[in-house]
């Protein structure tokens, strides 16, 4: 296996030295990209600097606040100029544990996306709010329901897409950012036939640094959604066969 996992920031001057090194440290075959625009507090210059000793990790550094979901494309973009077969995504405030990542890998070769879960038997949140724990349940029945698909996760950051997921979906035409891009690129993935996987983690609050999502931000997930129903899938492959771990094409 040959991975890329993107890790977006913006100040996260705290978490990303220990974070890469956490990860990289999990497997031999998997490399770091941080997509950081900009941050004020020096988080690209941390990585200049470990970049030195460390050929594995990679930098992309964007002139402002461009958003989660283009630092996702341009992570994409850099993966698939170059000849990574596995994309991974993690939040770089230690919310998603790199301790995960072998569990992901392992499901990675028989499913085109793995999903790190919350809310499948197992996943869980260790320290949010109830009202937090209550509107993101809300929010991904909602999802589930209005955009027909079998994931209990949808909002969740910390996937694994294969290399042919994202050169058949066409994740370049998505201008949500945030959760709203997340969602819509489960909505792609599972109606352009290829099997999804969800594995349970325990979500964790942020370590150190602050929140960058703005509240109003749910709100402009849940219209996204909304519109997205009466949208028709761009990519639509015949699907073979049905089970419980998702649907898998030919
Ligand atoms: N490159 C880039 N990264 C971003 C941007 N906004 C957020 N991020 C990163 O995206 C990841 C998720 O953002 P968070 O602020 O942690 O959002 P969240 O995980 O939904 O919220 P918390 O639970 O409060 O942590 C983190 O690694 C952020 O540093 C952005 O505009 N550009
Ligand atoms: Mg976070």
């Amino acid at each position: 296996m040959h991975a890329l996992v993107v890790l977006p920031s913006y100040n996260e001057a705290e978490n990303v030295l220990p974070l890469s090194a956490d990860v990289l440290s999990r497997d031999p075959g998997l490399e770091v990209l941080v997509v950081d625009d900009n941050s004020p507090d020096g988080t690209s210059d941390l990585v200049a600097e470990a970049q030195r000793e460390e050929p594995r990790l990679h930098l992309l550094r964007r002139p402002g606040k461009l958003g989660l979901g283009s630092a996702y494309l341009a992570g994409f973009r850099y993966a698939l100029d170059r000849d990574y077969d596995h994309i991974l995504t993690m939040d770089c405030d230690y919310s998603h544990h790199p301790s995960y990542l072998p569990s992901i890998l392992a499901e990675a070769n028989a499913f085109d996306l793995v999903i790190g879960s919350r809310y499948v038997p197992g996943g869980g949140i260790a320290n949010w709010p109830k009202r937090r724990r209550m509107l993101s349940h809300f929010a991904n029945f909602y999802t589930r329901l209005l955009l027909r698909v079998p994931v209990r996760d949808c909002t969740a950051g910390f996937r694994c897409y294969s290399r042919e997921v994202l050169e058949v979906i066409r994740p370049f035409e998505i201008r949500a950012s945030g959760y709203s891009f997340l969602e819509e690129m489960v909505w792609r993935v599972h109606h352009a036939g290829f099997s999804i996987r969800e594995i349970p983690i325990v979500f964790e609050d942020r370590r150190h640094g602050i929140s960058k999502i703005d509240p109003s931000e749910i709100w402009r997930a849940a219209a996204h959604v909304l519109r997205t129903t009466f949208r028709r899938p761009p990519v639509r492959r015949p699907v073979v066969r049905s089970d419980a771990d998702g649907v898998r094409r030919s």
